[in-house]
This record gives C-alpha cells, structure tokens and sequence, in this order.
C-alpha cells in the first residue's frame, strides 16, 4: 500500500472488531466520497491509486497520503471482518466415530464438545449395524426408550445445522415418529415430529439452541433404537459480527444509489 494508512483496518481477531469503529469509519468515508465523488465513484479506475492521482490537485494536504477508498472498499471490509469470525466458528461434527467398542445402558456419555443424557439408561453407541437397521457403516449413538437429549458441555448455545436420524435394529415397523424439541437461544421450544425409516435421513434445521431433546414416547418405535448419527453444531453468530456485516451492506445500497446510471 505504499505506507498508505488503510482507512479502514480489520485486525486479524476482525470477528472482535468494536463495531461503533467501523461505523465511525464508514462515515468518516461517506463525508469524504461526498468531498471527491469523481475519484471515489469514477466509471473507471476505482482502485486507491486512480483515486489518488485524480483528486490530488483539490485536496487539503492532510489527506493527500490518504487513499479513498470507495465504498465497495468499505463494504469488502465488512464482509472480510464477517469472514473473519466465520472462519473462526467452523462447524464441529459429531460422528461417534472415535468408539470403537459398542455400549449400552449409559444414563449419558460425552463426545466431542456434546454431552448426551437419557432419562431410561438405554442410551449407547452401536458399532456394528444389524439387520434391519438404519446402516452408514460407522458408530452411531442408539437409545430405545423414554426420551434423551445433549447439549454442549461447556453451557454454550449452540446452532444445530444438521443430524442424521433414521429407526435401528429390533425395530419392525417401516416408519416410526419421534418428536424433536428444540430450546432455542432467547427462550422458548420448538418442537416436531421427524417420521424415521430404516435407513439415515439427513436433517438440515440452522437452528440456534441450548438444548435438544428427542422424546421416544410415541409407541410406533415398538421397543426399537432410534439412531443418530452426524450432528453438526457451530456457534451462535456474534451481535459484533452480524452488525459489522450490515454496515457493509447499508454501504453498498448507498454506493448503487450514488452512482450515476
Ligand atoms: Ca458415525
């Protein structure tokens, strides 16, 4: 940048950035795009140089070293913050993968960053898949009776992206209904109803929760396992990270607004 001073700088922990900043710099740039229109929204040559050299002549010297950025600039540094603390909240999977040995009779057991509990002490992890039986050749967790559940064992909310669901062995029916509820981050339940075959069915919810519980109670399971299977879970979004992001995008209906034709 040639020992330019970005007007706006995101700092490598950007999903931390202090958002009345960014929207302090986002203005400090409107006033100067509304100074030099012609070298912050020109047809062409939009980049920091071009902008430099063709407002140079007009401009107080104390910001002839300073580039203007345009707001396109403004808002690639929104979404770069955004990408920033999206790439710090990757998804995490929990395949039960890491259980080389079956169990049952658990009341609740820990993998990953999920505790999982079962109000019936049937709760464990098959290794094999018999006859039957929802099959995706990998460990996956079973429970048969009353109802269970996890959340994450550090207390923290949680998004639910995605699980894999579907009826185990000793299970004769085709279908079989659980009802899922979920508790949802500022309060309150959601509840359904997911209809499990014999085979994995993929779940995809996005849901922000605390908790999710799965009620076996409704009888069609018949004495049969429910299998889970491929829980995704990332972190809720962060307010800072969210706000920074719609600054940018304000930014951007502005800059479309500005421009001539
Ligand atoms: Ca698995």
């Amino acid at each position: 940048m040639r020992g330019q001073q970005p007007l706006l700088a995101f700092d490598a922990d950007g999903v931390e950035q202090d958002v009345a900043r960014v929207a302090q710099k986002l203005v400090v740039s409107h006033v100067r795009l509304q100074l030099f229109p012609e070298t912050a929204l020109s047809g062409s040559g939009r980049g920091v140089g071009h902008g430099r050299r063709l407002g140079q002549a007009r401009r107080p010297h104390h910001l002839q070293e300073t580039a203007v950025p345009t707001l396109q600039h403004c808002v690639a540094a929104a979404v770069l913050a955004a990408g920033l603390g999206s790439s710090a909240r990757a998804a995490e999977l929990v395949d039960f993968d890491e259980f080389s040995e079956r169990f049952q009779g658990a009341a609740s057991f820990v993998s990953g960053p999920l505790t999982f509990s079962s109000d019936s002490g049937y709760l464990g992890v098959e290794i094999a898949a018999p006859a039957n039986g929802a099959d995706n050749g990998t460990p996956y967790l079973v429970d048969a009776r009353g109802s269970f559940g996890f959340a994450r064992s550090d207390g923290q909310a949680f998004v639910l992206d995605s699980f894999d669901i579907g009826q185990s062995w000793f299970t004769s029916a085709p279908t079989a209904s659980v009802t899922v509820s979920y508790d949802r981050v500022g309060g309150g339940t959601t509840s359904e109803t997911l209809t499990l075959t014999h085979d994995f069915s993929s779940f995809a919810r996005g849901l922000a929760v605390t908790a999710v519980h799965f009620d076996l109670t409704d009888g069609s399971l018949g004495g049969g396992y429910v299998a889970l299977d491929n829980i995704t879970i990332s972190a809720v979004p962060e307010p800072a990270t969210w706000a920074s992001f719609a600054l940018g995008l304000a930014a951007l209906g502005a800059a479309r607004r500005r421009r001539p034709g």
